[in-house]
């Protein structure tokens, strides 16, 4: 890839259908906050569909979108880099400094699931992505393989391709501070760059997830504060445990 298309931003895309507006408007002020001018936000709107009901297809449906917009993203954005994210996600640093350093001898960065050495998994969330034929193909790949199943999940998809190797990609992990619920629950390290609210498709939730997490990072207190409780928590059930084995 030519080196010269880093002068151009970051294009940061992401989509919302209307039943998650509130979490669009997380999404938004946290990017207002981190003034990161090598990005180039792009939010789309996407009218809701009535005619499925419960949360969970429409759950589906957006994945199923996902997908597709992606490619969309890509065609759009040839030869440049972009940053696909979901809308429940939150920023609290700057992103596209660390894009730019990770896209370097890279197609795609994923998110990690997990943290740890043990973690072979993706998370499809948040991925920086050069707009190259590999990306393309992958993803269209990806889209093809979605008929096949009931419930489409992209991400299960990802992470079985990616471990098969059956499509060439230079791919990578982002570090631990692309971090999300499966990380360390609500709490975080306070110097993370974004926080990705999983574990949960109910948008209440979500937003307790973002709000619990944004009052950990905006102030290290209140996270020594939380770890010291923590701590004192687990001295007390060890104490408590060898009392009654001291009376037996
Ligand atoms: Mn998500």
């Amino acid at each position: 890839m030519k080196r010269d298309a880093k002068k151009g931003p970051v294009h940061l895309c992401a989509f919302y259908t209307e039943n998650f507006l509130p979490l669009k408007n997380y999404f938004e002020e946290s990017l207002r906050l981190i003034h990161d001018e090598g990005l180039s936000v792009e939010i789309e709107r996407i009218p809701d569909d009535d005619t499925c009901g419960k949360q969970v297809e429409k759950w589906e449906r957006a994945m199923r979108l996902k997908v597709k917009k992606i490619i969309e993203y890509v065609q759009k954005y040839r030869g440049e880099e972009i940053l696909f994210s979901d809308i429940d996600i939150i920023f609290f640093r700057k992103i596209s400094p660390l894009t730019r350093t990770m896209l370097n001898g890279h197609d795609i960065v994923f998110q990690k699931e997990f943290l740890g050495p043990g973690n072979k998994d993706v998370n499809t969330g948040l991925m920086a992505m050069w707009c190259n034929d590999a990306t393309l193909d992958f993803w269209r790949t990806v889209a093809a393989a979605a008929h096949k199943d009931a419930f489409f999940n992209d991400q299960r998809i990802v992470n079985d391709f990616l471990r098969e190797k059956s499509i060439p990609i230079r791919w990578t992990f982002f570090p631990d501070t692309i971090s999300a619920t499966t990380h360390r629950g609500l709490r975080p390290s306070p110097w993370i760059t974004s926080f990705h609210a999983t574990c949960s498709i109910n948008m209440n939730k979500k937003i307790e997830m973002l709000e619990a997490v944004r009052k950990v990072v905006r102030s290290p207190a209140h996270y020594y504060v939380l770890e010291l409780l923590t701590l004192l928590k687990r001295v007390v059930r060890y104490a408590y445990r060898l009392i009654p084995r001291r009376r037996g």
